[in-house]
């Protein structure tokens, strides 16, 4: 049994109040980890911890490119440890180790270093002004940055704030989920080896209400960039208005992806399983309401469901599992909840919907499609954050374009078509911070991510996630002899 603790100004510290809890392996229910749990005191250190590494630690005074070199450094040590990091990642929370090692541990090392080498790239502008005076800006990083992150990608997600913040000078505290705090305790040594001063990066595991909630009402913390659910996006932005301090957020989703009959059938089957069952449908972005014209619909469906029906769901560190289990039990049993409400509401329950226990014991749950969902269904409204997709028969373009952007949501979407003027139209019509075409859930280092409407707002990676973690000063200076 592993025990962890907190983070705080390069130290590894029991809690204040000696207060632990359990990680759970989800794939077993046994304990995975025991691990320190932070209250609003130890919240209170860690933040004060990031301040005096920002305003008086060497941090502050490196150089742009030196900061960025050693982020680098700490990117080839991360690759060293990559398939640790996997099997730890896998153990916290599920992920097939194909999809830790393959996907995530990689993705989530070149957010470091596409950001790395951006340290000594930030910018401010010369403005046009007369002779007798010189107006610019500078960029300055924010301060101490509180980041609040979920369970489904821990790494990763967290790399997209560590990331940009660190590159841009910042020093930050990170609450991670009280679900999976193992894996960034794990990363942090890394950072820690590396060289990073102490104070810049501080981790305070502990619970939402208690030690998320102190973070983001801290009067001391500069920004506030959370990665959740759409109800916890709200009460964080309550607790940062207290303070007055910006947030950013990236919520939930009920993204739709929509198959037009022209569609290469293969492709858009392929893609649309990739679209709802990677990460056992626990993915923000995921393609949760699945539209399919009525031309090829039951060609369509025939596939889709044998596919389905074939994924092998086990062990998540068995190289041969395509899906683990839910990360917690509380998550299965909302997932259960849900199928229950399709049923009753009138849905047809084609496959799945129950828990398998054949795969152990778990929190698995069996690849669920439900077909003759309407988009007024709770099933196509809600985020359900698991392995069930809703499908719906559209007519034409117009009642896809109405019925996919009918929800609260707006954070991707997806559309399969060979037709390139219907898909150019389909882009701009679809209120989305992302539109996929011929293709789902792909990232890039450098592709801005993130939602509109209740999906949250701002945008993480790409070039853009420069702008959240900086601020801009603007400089007058009178370069007349007789002044004003
Ligand atoms: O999320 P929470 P939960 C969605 C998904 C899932 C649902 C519930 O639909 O089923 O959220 O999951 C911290 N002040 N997503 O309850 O509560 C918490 O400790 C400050 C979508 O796990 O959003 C954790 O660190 N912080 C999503 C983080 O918020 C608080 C990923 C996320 O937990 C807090 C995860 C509070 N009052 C879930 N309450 C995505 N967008 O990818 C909780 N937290």
């Amino acid at each position: 049994m592993k025990h962890y603790k907190l983070f705080i100004d390069g130290k590894w510290v029991d809690a204040l109040s000696g207060k632990t809890f359990e990680s759970l392996n989800p794939a077993t229910g046994e304990v995975n980890a025991v691990v320190a749990e932070a209250g609003r005191e130890d919240v209170d250190l860690a933040v004060k911890a990031a301040r005096k590494a920002f305003e008086s630690g060497p941090w502050a005074d490196m150089a742009p490119g030196d900061r960025g070199r050693l982020l680098y450094k700490v990117a080839q040590a991360l690759w060293d440890k990559a398939d640790m990091l996997a099997e730890v990642e896998t153990r916290d929370n599920g992920l097939p180790i194909n999809e830790t090692k393959f996907i995530a541990m990689p993705a989530m090392i070149d957010v470091l270093e596409f950001y790395a080498g951006l340290a000594n790239k930030v910018q401010g502008s010369t403005l046009a002004s007369p002779n007798n005076r010189f107006n610019y800006t500078l960029k300055e990083p924010v301060g101490v940055v509180g980041a609040i992150v979920p369970w489904n990608f821990p790494l990763m997600l967290t790399m997209w704030k560590l990331a940009p913040a660190l590159a841009t000078g910042n020093t930050i505290v990170i609450k991670p989920a009280e679900q999976t705090p193992v894996s960034i305790l794990e990363m942090v040594k890394i950072f820690q080896k590396v060289g990073i001063p102490d104070g810049v990066i501080n981790v305070v595991p502990g619970f939402g209400r208690t030690a998320g909630d102190a973070l983001s009402s801290h009067q001391d913390v500069d920004k506030i960039t959370f990665t959740g659910s759409t109800n916890t996006g709200r009460l964080i932005m309550q607790a940062a208005s207290k303070n007055l301090k910006p947030v950013s957020l990236e919520l939930g989703g009920k993204s739709p992806n929509i198959v037009f009959d022209d569609a290469n059938i293969e492709n858009a089957v392929n893609g649309s399983m990739f679209g709802i069952f990677f990460a056992q449908g626990q993915v923000c972005a995921s393609g949760t309401r699945l539209f399919v014209q009525e031309g090829i619909y039951d060609k369509f469906m025939d596939s889709f469901v044998k596919k389905a029906q074939s994924i092998r769901v086990g062990n998540p560190l068995d190289q041969t599992t395509q899906m683990g289990p839910q990360v917690s039990l509380q998550q299965l049993e909302k997932i259960q909840q849900y199928v229950s409400l399709g049923i009753e509401e009138g849905a047809n329950l084609v496959i799945g919907g129950e828990r398998n226990k054949d795969a152990g014991n778990g929190y698995f749950f069996t690849p669920t499609v439900f077909e003759d969902v309407t988009n007024e269904m709770t099933i196509a409204r809600e985020e359900i954050f698991g392995p069930v997709l809703s499908v719906i028969r559209f007519k034409d373009e117009e009642d896809a374009l109405r019925k996919a952007n009918d929800t609260l949501y707006g954070l991707a979407s997806g559309l399969w078509t060979n037709d390139l003027k219907r898909a150019h139209r389909m882009t701009r019509g679809l209120k989305a911070g992302t539109v996929y075409v011929n293709t789902f859930s792909m990232l890039d280092s450098a592709a801005p991510f993130g939602g509109r409407k209740q999906s949250g707002f701002g945008r993480e990676l790409g070039i853009q996630a420069m702008d959240m973690y900086t601020e801009t000063k603007n400089v007058w200076i009178d370069l007349s002899e007789e002044g004003l």
